[in-house]
């Protein structure tokens, strides 16, 4: 059998440059196909959420090291891509997330060590989702398209989108990789969307790799590019200019709202780390590669912007760093303080009545575990 053809990793052919307000020497230009007024923005306050998403990050990456997280999906690199998309919400509109949309978190006001649980083993869930807007974090690669869908479809025909009413008007915002548009739940959830015409924007942060899949082997041809044989418009963004992020989520989160219908983003970035810490990527990849997408680094960028523009004062730094190991301490002493889950509770809140076999298994798992760690086993 032939051997399919294999493009080069990083870049598909063809693509066109992603759209970009400020460059990686930290220059701001225009864009009249995403139109902004930067002076319109707190960019100070971008830059704050940006550094503290990456501090978390940074933060459980060291509690998973320390045995106190089984894994950790690193978010470094795409802080710019969150933190913009996150900046673009209103506070009714939904947003469905991957497990990596930890920036997204911090902004929508999560208590970051709920953040962490998941990952502790001590919960299946973490938060409430709508407490801040923000569904559970989905593993199930591309599943949280269809359930944004779901979503979406209630609001139509609630009423709530395109009334013209813009404190009922609402949209939902949801977060892919590009690995997920391999899935048929994704594809299946854009075609819903288009027929429907419903109010969902959906973010794809392409990071250039499902795990050491890179996209070139999913598609011939660019993310964004496969948004109109659905029917919908998809527009191409620098994943690592957060201003871009945000102009493009803000103006099609509109669109979503005003009863325009869907939209699909792609924000250019790259995954710095490993897919998570239990991953190897110089299995897959270059170090080159990894070194050229450091050097666009999206908080650098803007911290050069800011610098430039006297925007960052001693004081604000001064102040950052102190909330940056606020933040940290939180996280470390709220990790090792997640209380141990109820040994019941992976058979609950499963089914409204628990079935015959399920409550059997349930039997039996308690009574295994009220026989205490087994020789040999960690306590
Ligand atoms: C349905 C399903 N298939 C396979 C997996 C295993 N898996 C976990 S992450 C991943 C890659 C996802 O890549 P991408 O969508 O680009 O997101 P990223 O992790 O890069 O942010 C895969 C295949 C899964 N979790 N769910």
């Amino acid at each position: 059998m032939a051997h399919a053809v294999q493009l080069p990793p990083s870049e598909t052919p063809s693509a066109e440059p992603p759209i970009q307000l400020l460059d990686p020497a930290g220059n701001l230009s225009t864009d009249e196909r995403l139109p902004l007024d930067p002076a319109a923005v707190d960019l100070p306050a971008l830059y704050r959420d940006m550094t503290l998403a990456r501090r978390l990050d940074t933060e459980a990456i060291a509690l998973q090291r320390q045995g106190e997280l089984g894994l950790w999906p690193s978010l470094r690199g795409q802080e710019a891509a969150q933190v913009g998309a996150a900046y673009a919400l209103g506070g009714r509109d939904m947003v469905f997330p991957t497990y990596r949309e930890h920036g997204v978190a911090w902004c929508r006001g999560l208590d970051p060590v709920s953040l962490l649980g998941l990952f502790r083993g001590t919960t299946l869930g973490g938060w409430d989702p709508y407490a801040h807007h923000f569904n559970l974090y989905t593993l199930v690669i591309g599943a949280q398209t269809l359930h944004a869908v779901g979503y979406a479809m209630g609001l139509y025909r609630d009423g709530s989108t395109g009334s013209g009413d813009p404190d009922r008007d609402t949209a939902v915002l949801a977060f892919l990789g590009d690995g997920a548009l391999s899935e048929g739940e994704t594809n299946e959830a854009f075609v819903w969307a288009a027929a429907q015409n419903l109010p969902v924007v959906f973010f794809c942060q392409n990071n250039q790799w499902a795990i050491s899949a890179p996209y070139s082997v999913q598609s011939r041809i660019p993310v964004a590019r496969r948004a109109s044989g659905f029917g919908f418009p998809g527009i191409r963004v620098d994943g690592n200019d957060v201003l871009a992020c945000l102009a493009a989520t803000r103006q099609a989160l509109h669109q979503a709202r005003t009863g325009g219908g869907p939209t699909l983003i792609e924000a250019v970035t790259y995954r710095v780390n490993a897919h998570t810490t239990a991953d190897d990527a110089s299995r897959y990849r270059t170090a080159e590669e990894t070194e050229d997408w450091t050097a666009r680094d999206p908080l650098e960028r803007l911290r050069a912007h800011l610098e430039s523009a006297g925007a960052l004062t001693d004081e604000y730094v001064t102040d950052l760093e102190q909330r940056e190991r606020d933040l940290a301490e939180r996280l470390r002493a709220g990790c090792r303080g997640l209380a141990d889950p109820d040994a019941s509770s992976p058979f609950e809140h499963t089914y409204a009545r628990m079935p015959a076999d399920l409550r059997r298994q349930l039997r039996e798992h308690l009574e295994f575990v009220s026989t205490g760690p087994q020789d040999g086993e960690r306590t």
